[in-house]
């Protein structure tokens, strides 16, 4: 057993509406690493959870009238239980309304007071309440919101300010020095341009509301949300909240994953607190794409075209929905979340792939040696490029996951699942039985198949945790513990393997589902 550690994050979500299936595929690929780190033996920390603060959240209750806590305390447990549905294995759910983060902040932000890294002034410039952002004239598109595109309204306060513009060239040495803490590297290129247009100090504080955590020697003003946001990384490790024995453990995070819009306050405003704070800087900040809609726009809760996670886990199953949002698009791009494709991806690589060659393999080990398979078995020489190419394709799945590039993972398994499917239409395993002289060498042909099996179900079990149970329960294995290493072994199952009843993995879809994609 190693003693590494790994942390890895999402971003802490808004609990200002239903989370939707956008807000599942940040914690479902976060999901993946953290279990897959665990199968290798790391000692991992994963976290999520809600960002509670700021004017939209106070706004929200107000209309509902009720105050903001009751609304988030509400809000926040939705996000809870929709990571019980999606099986998500995470260590920690911090809410930035949580007592012991609220006293971090503010001693994080004393701290910042005292150096000179935090300072008062005047601010006048554009606030865009759904994104709780500043901008300056010049940031505005079209008089918009350059992240959002709607309204910005005109604010002009006393308020508290981060040095952010004395970090430029400390940011620009340590992204040359550390070439992969920005991913994909088209993020990367975008910051730097960020960085050389020139920084501004950050606004940290507002007085206009005042649903947030007080500035702690000044308490007309509230701490700025992201600010209360982004320390949560370490808030939630002990940092500066209590025993930080965590902090200890597992800062840096070895990556924060978060959506491409985010990129700016986890590698430009984040590692500058972390340098004011003489901390280290995470290892990456990998921000993924987007899921649009049929008509190419982002799905978000205010356009009111999102996609109900919950209605499709209930429709399709956990692990369709894990695996079509990681196996669709590349990890980084953005992509079309439509009943066409799901239906698609389903049918083709669910149903046809993975579930056939399952249900063929089973049928036949139950058909053919209801009590096991025959201890006298008839290896060939050309099994062997079966047997390699499976031994051999983990350490595949593993450069690409240690690189969280989840669909060319997902597809270094389909290739080994399409090995075995071709393998029975070479072997025609149903001619062999015809003859009892020919057992023997329909017992190894079933023996190789249920290699891959075993094989593909440790390597699945990080992406797909039910169907690989499902798989190992039919295969009378889910009494033995999941070990990485096992899916590198050939000859692992017993001689005389037998299998248990079972249903379909994935049934076909045949029919829409009218009220999952009303939208698209
Ligand atoms: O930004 N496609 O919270 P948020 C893909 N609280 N991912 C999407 C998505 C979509 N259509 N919509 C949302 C915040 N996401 C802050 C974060 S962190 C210190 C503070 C995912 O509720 C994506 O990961 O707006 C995005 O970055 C995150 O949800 C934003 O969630």
């Amino acid at each position: 057993m190693r003693n590494e550690t790994f942390y890895v994050t999402t971003p802490i979500y808004y609990p200002s509406g239903d989370p939707h299936i956008g807000h599942s595929y940040c914690t479902v690929a976060a999901d993946v690493v953290a279990r897959y780190k665990r199968l290798r033996g790391f000692d991992v920390m994963f976290l999520t959870g809600t960002d509670e603060h700021g004017q939209k959240i106070e706004t929200l209750a107000k209309e509902k009238n009720i105050d903001p806590k009751t609304f988030v305390d509400e809000m926040s447990l939705k996000f809870k239980k929709l990571w019980q549905t999606f099986c998500i294995t995470n260590d920690r759910f911090i809410r930035t309304t949580n007592k012991f983060h609220k006293k971090a902040v503010q001693k994080i932000f004393l701290k910042l007071y005292e150096k000179g890294d935090i300072y008062k002034g005047k601010y006048k410039g554009w606030y865009c309440v759904p994104c709780e952002s500043f901008f300056i004239e010049s940031q505005l598109v079209n008089k918009k919101c350059p992240d959002c595109l709607r309204s910005v309204n005109w604010a002009q306060e006393e308020a508290y300010f981060f040095k952010l513009s004395s970090y430029s060239k400390k940011l620009i040495s340590f992204y040359n020095e550390n070439p992969n803490f920005i991913c994909p590297q088209s993020r990367k290129n975008e910051m730097m341009s960020f960085i050389k247009d020139g920084l501004q100090d950050v606004c940290v504080s507002r007085s206009s509301f005042s649903w947030g955590v007080k500035v702690p020697f000044d308490d007309k003003h509230v701490i700025y949300v992201w600010f209360d946001a982004l320390v949560n990384y370490i808030t939630a490790l002990g940092y500066e909240s209590g025993n930080n024995s965590d902090f200890k453990k597992f800062w840096p995070a070895d990556v924060h994953f978060v959506g491409k819009e985010i990129v700016r306050f986890h590698a430009i405003i984040w590692p500058a607190i972390l340098m004011a704070l003489n901390l280290s800087i995470p290892k990456v900040v990998y921000g993924h794409g987007w899921w649009l809609s049929d008509n190419s726009s982002k799905m978000s809760k205010s356009k009111g075209n999102v996609v109900d996670p919950v209605l499709l886990c209930n429709d399709y199953g956990v692990d369709a929905v894990r695996y079509f949002l990681l196996k669709e698009v590349p990890f980084g791009s953005d992509g079309v979340f439509s009943f066409k494709l799901f239906l698609k991806r389903f049918n083709s690589d669910l149903a046809n792939d993975l579930g056939n060659l399952f249900h063929r393999c089973s049928a036949m080990v139950e058909k053919y040696f209801p009590n096991g398979l025959l201890d006298e078995q008839e290896p060939l020489k050309h099994d062997d490029s079966l047997k390699n190419f499976a031994k051999s394709t983990s350490t595949l799945v593993e450069k690409n996951l240690d690189s969280f590039q989840f669909s060319f993972a997902l597809s270094n398994i389909w290739e080994l699942i399409s090995s075995c499917n071709r393998y029975i239409e070479d072997e025609k395993p149903w001619d062999l039985a015809k003859d009892q002289k020919k057992h023997p060498r329909l017992a190894s042909v079933l023996y190789n198949l249920f290699e891959c099996l075993r094989i593909i179900s440790i390597m699945l079990s990080a992406f797909m945790p039910k169907s690989a149970m499902t798989i190992r329960k039919q295969m009378l294995l889910d009494d033995k513990p999941i070990i990485w290493e096992d899916s590198k072994n050939w000859g692992l199952l017993f001689k005389k393997f037998s299998i248990a009843k079972g249903n379909a993995l994935f049934p076909r879809i045949e029919h829409k589902n009218k009220q999952v994609f009303s939208n698209l």
